[in-house]
């Protein structure tokens, strides 16, 4: 009698205990072996280095459920930039961290970043990505099939060239230089005297080192990792005309697929990553630390630094695009920005 009892017992348990088995191994099973994480750029560039931190933490928070792999070259669209969120709609991508000027030509309200000279410095640039705008645009882009998760960093795009010094808009001008994504950068050099040519940045270092462009716009992290000065950048001016922010996001379905724990597992890895890739990328390049300008300088870089009266002339001969752009972008979205930044602490 007692055995038959422990096997009713036994077959009462297996009856409450299979069903949440099977529901969990079902659970399981709609998880993708590996998730493709698209990056611009892999380590050593923060930007690579904030993206596989983002993997390696989500494998630790989620005990190995996700398990996260970056392609770099954003080798997911053919090193296409500009493709890339796209892609990402359409779950060709499962996640990325993307700058806003490559998913710009998708996201017009993306272009704000880039509105020349809008953003004086770091405190301007987060009083944007931590404030109510940040809020904004993350808002509309959860309307396009992704879900935004943290603000990482490029940083401020300052400008290089093998032939001299840029002071003036005049400097500039007939100098080709390479640019990328949005339409706004070929109307910004354009009015500043350049011939700007747009293309990927995997076609801009081969391009510098034939000298078929004299110049480029980047991040000084990516200027001395990517050793420019090696592909005869020799002038460097610092302007801090645009700054682009990165975003941590994953295609909504995908998102859609995990459990809560998972979600939530992900977003507080892509906050930590992204926190800690926005400090690599100002790493040595501020007034207490200069560590990375000194060793662009001993790279035998003559390096530019504006005055506020030099600057000034930039952003005057750029005011045209500031306003053209402004109207694509959206006014209110504009006027937002300018008011977070004038209240910024
Ligand atoms: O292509 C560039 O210049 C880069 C690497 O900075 C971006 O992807 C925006």
């Amino acid at each position: 009698m007692k055995s038959l009892k422990a096997l009713l017992a036994g077959i009462a348990l297996a009856a409450l205990t299979v069903p949440a088995l099977v529901a969990g191994a079902a659970n399981a099973a709609d998880y993708k072996a590996e998730y493709k994480l698209s990056t611009v750029l892999g380590k050593p560039f923060p930007w690579g280095v904030g993206g596989d931190r983002w993997a390696e933490l989500v494998k630790e928070k989620t005990g190995g459920r996700i398990n996260i792999k970056m392609y770099p070259g954003t080798s997911l669209v053919n090193g296409d930039q500009t493709k890339e969120f796209t892609a990402l709609r359409q779950g060709t991508i499962d996640m990325a961290v993307g700058s806003t000027i490559n998913w710009s030509p998708q996201v017009k309200e993306l272009n704000l970043f880039s509105l020349p000279f809008l953003m004086p410095d770091h405190k301007a640039l987060d009083a944007l990505t931590q404030g109510e705008v940040g809020k904004t645009l993350f808002d509309l882009l959860a309307t396009k099939d992704v879900v935004p998760l943290a603000w990482g960093e490029n940083g401020f795009r300052e400008i290089s060239n093998s032939k001299h010094p840029i002071r003036t808009p005049a400097d500039l001008k007939g100098m080709k230089i390479r640019v990328v994504g949005s339409p706004l950068y070929l109307d910004t050099f354009t009015a500043l005297g350049a011939n700007p040519t747009q293309m990927s940045w995997a076609d801009a270092q081969p391009a510098l080192s034939t000298g078929a462009v004299d110049g480029q716009e980047n991040p000084l992290a990516i200027f001395v990792a990517a050793k420019l000065a090696t592909l005869g950048q020799k002038n460097l001016t610092l302007w801090g005309y645009v700054a682009d922010p990165l975003i941590f996001v994953v295609n909504k379905e995908v998102w859609a697929s995990w459990s809560k724990e998972d979600q939530e597992a992900v977003r507080a890895a892509a906050v930590q990553a992204a926190a800690e890739e926005v400090a690599i990328s100002r790493k040595g390049i501020t007034a207490e630390d200069d560590s990375l300008l000194k060793e662009i300088t001993a790279q035998g870089v003559e390096v530019v630094r504006l005055t506020p009266e030099e600057q000034k002339a930039f952003q005057t001969a750029t005011q045209p695009v500031f306003d053209k752009w402004t109207k694509q972008i959206g006014p209110d979205l504009v006027k937002a920005a300018q008011s977070a930044i004038a209240a910024r602490k």
